[in-house]
């Protein structure tokens, strides 16, 4: 339906994880990708984001930049994680439609449905409900998202696409143990544990919530082949169809890293919303389906957290 042959494609956050892999993988493909970094373009400051892509002029837009964090740095920054979201896409989506751009995939996230929503999560429970406390501030942005590709479709008739990950690990992801996801973080407190001797490691929380994971490499591919076949004001839920609880992804993580001592728990550390499983059905209906497995995903994460550990975000 968008044929990319020929096509330039701006992918605005490309330094983050999950931009980086969608500007990776379309340039393997038959198009031009624009970037632009933060000394560039400050993606907060309206005017200039209008005039970049006044100048630009891209076929299409990918907004994968965000202010991102794990479960801590969301319940501690909320007004950062709200306003600057909102900021940032409504600069970015506003700024696509006055250059002319008919065609956008906006990124959003699993944590835009309700905390008890029915499990696997459909793409029509959103507004259902109550939000998880912990994150309800990125859900609001991110549902404004949402709101606003919908808005530009049904007022200008623009081609405008939203995309919901679930949580997403790999190469490039964010290793400080304050602010990042569950994935690098036990990751690197298994490798430092291993490296130094200790005893045990610490996982926040009761272990109990179950998550579902997915590689960016896949997520990259899922963006792509929506870009590509995609066209409908319903957001798209981007997921692996799989979950399991946090302890037993904290074992599989142990095992992977070689670390061979005890997984301690720390019960004053939020658990966050207790399952988060979306419905794959409706992606795989068009043709996609993940091509990494959650064991060897974390192998090759790990694998490139040894190779750039120096450079690694937050490590
Ligand atoms: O990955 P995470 O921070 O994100 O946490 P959420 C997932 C689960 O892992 C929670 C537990 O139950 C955490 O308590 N956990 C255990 C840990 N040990 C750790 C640890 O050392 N670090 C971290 N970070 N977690 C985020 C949202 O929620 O998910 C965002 O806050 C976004 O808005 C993102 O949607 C995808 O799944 O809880």
């Amino acid at each position: 339906m968008f044929d990319l042959t020929g096509k330039s494609v701006y992918v605005a956050g490309h330094r983050g994880m999950v931009g980086g892999a969608i500007a990776r993988q379309l340039k393997d493909r038959d198009c031009t990708v624009l970037t632009a970094t933060r000394q560039e373009l400050d993606l907060l400051d309206q005017a200039a984001v209008f005039a970049w892509m006044e100048q630009a002029r891209p076929d299409a837009v990918v907004v994968a930049a965000a202010k991102v964090g794990g479960i801590l740095a969301n319940n501690d920054f909320p007004a950062d994680f709200l306003y600057q979201n909102l900021v940032i896409e409504t600069n970015l989506i506003e700024a696509a439609h006055r250059a002319g751009v008919d065609r956008l995939l906006f990124l959003g996230s699993s944590c835009i449905y309700p905390k008890f929503a029915e499990q696997p999560i459909q793409e029509d429970s959103l507004l259902t409900g109550a939000l998880e406390p912990t994150n309800e501030w990125y859900a609001i942005a991110k549902i404004a998202g949402i709101k606003l590709c919908q808005a530009y479709r049904k007022q200008y008739g623009r081609d405008y696409i939203s995309g919901m990950p679930t949580n997403l690990y790999g190469p490039g992801d964010n290793f400080d143990l304050q602010s990042s996801h569950v994935i690098p973080a036990l990751m690197r407190k298994a490798h430092e544990a291993k490296e130094a001797s200790d005893a045990n490691i610490t996982i926040w929380g009761t272990g109990t919530p179950r998550r579902e994971f997915l590689h960016v490499d896949d997520c990259a591919s899922a963006c792509i082949h929506l870009l590509e076949t995609y066209s409908d004001d319903i957001h798209v839920n981007i997921g692996s169809g799989d979950d399991l609880p946090i302890y037993g992804l904290a074992q599989l993580v142990c095992e992977v890293v070689g670390f061979e001592g005890e997984i301690v728990r720390d019960e004053t550390k939020p658990d966050g919303t207790p399952r988060k499983l979306m419905a794959a059905d409706r992606l795989r209906a068009m043709g996609w389906t993940p091509a990494i497995s959650l064991k060897d995903g974390l192998a090759s994460t790990y694998q490139w957290f040894l190779e750039n550990k120096a450079e690694a975000r937050g490590a």
